[in-house]
């Protein structure tokens, strides 16, 4: 029986000291862990300034212009393109309600600018702001300028006389402009005047 007792002293004793260098491993292990987290923190807190940065000196390089959010600089302008599809009439709502307007294109880096977007994003029927609405054949720009020279036209636009009032961003005509009728909902661009 003493010789009993001593075996299991002996396993207990072994025991305790798995026991201890268990908890000396997953102290390690935390300790390690915890380090890990910092040094994790670290590179966050570094990424999110450089973010910071980054956002701030795309929205003021050009100039004194600050872009109000989801608007993107271009040439001192800024441009919103939309997320949602609307009419035209609701679409040129918007972007009054926002302080501007339906988006121009007047030369053709703007256009460029606003037809690469849309073909490296929704490459969809997109809005801006030109119209013949008053008078048919007479191309009047959202901010209510008339359209200077020929127009970025696709091949055979504007063609649609009276019924067609409302020009876009066409896809289908190498990202040029088509005339369509205005109730149809189109993504749609917004300009701010920086
Ligand atoms: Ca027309
Ligand atoms: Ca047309």
């Amino acid at each position: 029986q003493l010789q009993q007792v001593a075996d299991v002293q002996t396993v207990l004793i072994a025991q305790q000291a798995q026991i201890t260098r268990l908890q000396n491993d997953s102290q390690s292990a935390e300790i390690h862990l915890l380090n890990l987290l910092a040094e994790q923190k670290k590179i966050t807190d570094s990424l999110k300034n450089r973010v910071a940065q980054l956002e701030e000196r795309i929205r003021t390089t050009d100039g004194a212009v600050t872009c109000p959010a989801r608007y993107w600089l271009f040439n001192g302008n800024c441009y919103r393109f939309s997320i949602d599809q609307k009419p035209y009439n609701e679409s040129q709502a918007i972007c009054h309600e926002e302080g501007g307007h339906l988006a121009t294109a007047k030369n053709n880096e703007t256009h460029n600018f606003l037809a690469n977007h849309v073909r490296n994003t929704t490459k969809q029927n997109t809005w801006i702001g030109l119209s013949d609405l008053e008078n048919e054949g007479l191309w009047v720009w959202d901010d209510g300028t008339l359209l200077v020279g020929e127009g970025i036209w696709g091949t055979n636009e504007p063609n649609g006389g009276t019924r067609e009032n409302c020009a876009h961003i066409y896809p289908s005509k190498d990202y040029r402009w088509n005339d369509s009728t205005c109730p149809s909902s189109y993504y749609y661009i917004c300009e701010i005047r920086g």
